[in-house]
């Protein structure tokens, strides 16, 4: 059985992140995601959520190309998830090109493009003007 891991923060699902999961599970016959915690996000990216952690690992665990959630809990456990389920393929969006190229020695390492104009920042944007809109209008 051929084994594919992917790590992310999913906010916000879109069709970005179904691309690539769906990309990433013709690579194999098993794609397991690791989803990012809100501590994780926080400390480690900088970033907040808007959907918490529980209901991203749910969203993703309910999509068709997705066989296996797991926490991401910290930048360095990569090594180990790929020795844990030996991992064959590590599979990225490529605005982390070249990023994780040190995995290179434990498994493939694919990059995938970024599908274009959409990301879970612009529609938080998206959400907070028109937030302001319907403040100011009401
Ligand atoms: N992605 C994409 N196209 C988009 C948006 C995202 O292909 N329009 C990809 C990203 O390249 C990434 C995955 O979808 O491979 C998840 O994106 P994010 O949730 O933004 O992941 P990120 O916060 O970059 O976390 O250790 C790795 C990090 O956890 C990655």
């Amino acid at each position: 059985m051929k084994t594919v891991i992917t790590y992310g923060t999913f906010d916000l699902f879109h069709v970005g992140h179904v691309n690539l999961l769906k990309r990433a599970k013709e690579l194999g016959d098993r794609l397991i995601v690791a989803v990012s915690t809100d501590e994780f996000n926080l400390q480690e990216k900088g970033k907040t959520t808007i959907v918490p952690y529980e209901h991203r690992v749910k969203v993703l665990e309910s999509c068709r190309y997705v066989d296996m959630v797991i926490p991401e809990e910290g930048w360095a456990q990569k090594e180990h998830d790929i020795q844990k389920y030996a991992v064959d393929v590590f599979v990225m969006g490529d605005d982390w090109l070249g990023k994780f190229d040190e995995l290179k020695s434990l498994c493939e390492v694919v990059y995938f493009p970024r599908t274009q104009n959409i990301s879970s920042s612009e529609i938080k944007n998206a959400l907070s003007v028109l937030a302001y809109i319907n403040k100011e209008l009401t």
